[in-house]
């Protein structure tokens, strides 16, 4: 029983209880008002295409394969979701996803899509595809929140740390991990594969989403638009939350577990 009422002063904490999270998946699992906007693209039109993991290998579908990389992004339609000029999608977790200060760079969750990075020579020259495209966030799907990150403010897809080639490489041995957030103080441009990989410190990439300025503790919605104003389509592959560390989520459950010691 004090175990219990430990575990339940734990999730009333806001901690990520192992015990339900191993039941609980870090992308996406529904989806919600799909408006494929102004110029709907059919063969990119399955939101189920952005639930679970983003993608780790590519171009099966268009016979020219690769492990995805920087400067080779998913592309197949069942990696992506298209939402033209005007249209928007609801992605949903199974759980709550705390903004919690402890979380690297206090990044909450990251979002996948299909931007990459140009090769000059043997380095990343520009980034290419960044349609941009608003995020707001919500715990009912109701109420949403604006964050001032766009879509692809971020780092290109990286799906596995031992790829030594751009183009159509063999999928590694070493997956990457998509909850796991890069360094924002991170410059691509001009640099190598292998630059990139070491920079981005075992983490898969994406676009870092700190939702701490909408004053919300906790999320479960993300809501992604392309604007009018845009001419591009955007391209979604997913979503992954960030966990909060464990050292200090064991130190807040061993604080709440801990005997209170008397005063002499
Ligand atoms: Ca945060
Ligand atoms: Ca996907």
């Amino acid at each position: 029983m004090v175990r219990f009422q430990s575990l339940r002063a734990a999730a009333s904490a806001g901690v990520f209880v192992v015990a339900s999270g191993a039941l609980a998946s870090p992308y996406a699992t529904t989806w919600s008002n799909y408006n494929p906007g102004s110029s709907p693209n059919s063969t990119y039109g399955d939101p189920n295409a952005a639930l679970g993991s983003p993608t780790r290998y590519t171009g099966v579908h268009f016979g020219y394969e690769g492990a995805v990389n920087p400067f080779f992004s998913p592309f197949d339609p069942q990696d992506l979701v298209a939402i033209s000029p005007g249209g928007s999608l609801t992605l949903a977790f199974d759980h709550d996803v705390f903004n919690r200060p402890e979380k690297p760079y206090g990044i909450d969750f990251n979002v996948f899509g299909n931007w990459f990075y140009a090769l000059n020579g043997n380095v990343a020259d520009f980034k290419f595809g960044a349609v941009g495209g608003s995020i707001e966030v919500s715990k009912d799907g109701i109420n949403w929140f604006a964050v001032n990150t766009r879509v692809s403010d971020g780092f290109a897809t990286l799906g596995y740390v031992d790829i030594f080639q751009t183009e159509q490489a063999p999928a590694g041995n070493i997956p990457t991990d998509f909850t796991k957030a890069v360094d924002p103080s991170f410059n691509p441009i001009g640099k190598t594969l292998a630059e990139i990989i070491a920079g981005y410190n075992g983490s898969g990439g994406g676009t870092g989403v700190d939702f701490a300025s909408t004053g919300l503790d906790f999320i479960r919605f993300v809501r992604i638009s392309n604007p009018d104003t845009n001419s591009a389509n955007l391209y979604i592959d997913g979503i992954a939350a960030i966990p909060t560390p464990v050292t200090a989520s064991l130190f807040i459950i061993a604080s709440l577990i801990a005997p209170r010691r008397r005063r002499v």
